[in-house]
């Protein structure tokens, strides 16, 4: 099953966003597999953000996600990957589409709540920056088969 990394970023945290975001990715029937919260160090940040080294944004960006704590998770479901950017919506908040979260509840791109691996290939390499592999919890949901399921 896929799985991909979900941050929500200081400013959720600090909004007291985290339940609603948490509880639109559980509404998605997505499953929760490895959650922490934590402030990140500078190295971490800069690890997680290594494709953005050198644009314009990229100071700016590791002082913001290193400001004030984050929660850290992983979810799991079918095509996670694709489900899981589409709720957070586009990066700029402006270009998001209504209903996603960064449409709903942000306005700028350096405030736009969470982060949201973008490929299967990404999540990968984002998740084991995050967590080691025995912190990712493998659990059977009672709903499972009502939302995973092929007919
Ligand atoms: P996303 O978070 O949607 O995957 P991204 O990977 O292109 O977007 O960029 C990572 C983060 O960097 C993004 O969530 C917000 C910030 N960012 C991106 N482009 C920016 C810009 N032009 N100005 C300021 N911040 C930017
Ligand atoms: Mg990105």
């Amino acid at each position: 099953m896929e799985q991909t990394l979900v941050l929500i970023k200081p400013d959720g945290i600090q909004r007291g966003l985290t339940g609603e975001i948490i509880k639109r990715l559980e509404n998605r029937g997505l499953k929760l597999v490895a959650a922490k919260f934590l402030l990140v160090n500078e190295s971490l940040a800069k690890k997680h953000y290594a494709v953005h080294e050198g644009k314009p944004f990229y100071a700016g960006l590791i002082k913001y996600i290193t400001s004030s704590p984050l929660m850290a998770m992983v979810w799991e479901g079918p095509q996670a990957v694709a489900a899981v950017r589409q709720t957070m919506g586009a990066t700029r908040p402006t270009e998001a589409a209504p209903g996603s979260i960064r449409h709903d509840y942000a306005l700028e791109v350096g405030r736009n709540l969470t982060h949201a691996s973008d490929s299967v290939e990404n999540a990968k390499i984002e998740i084991s920056i995050w967590f080691k592999p025995e912190e990712i919890v493998s659990w059977e949901r009672a709903t499972d088969a009502w939302i995973q399921g092929q007919n």
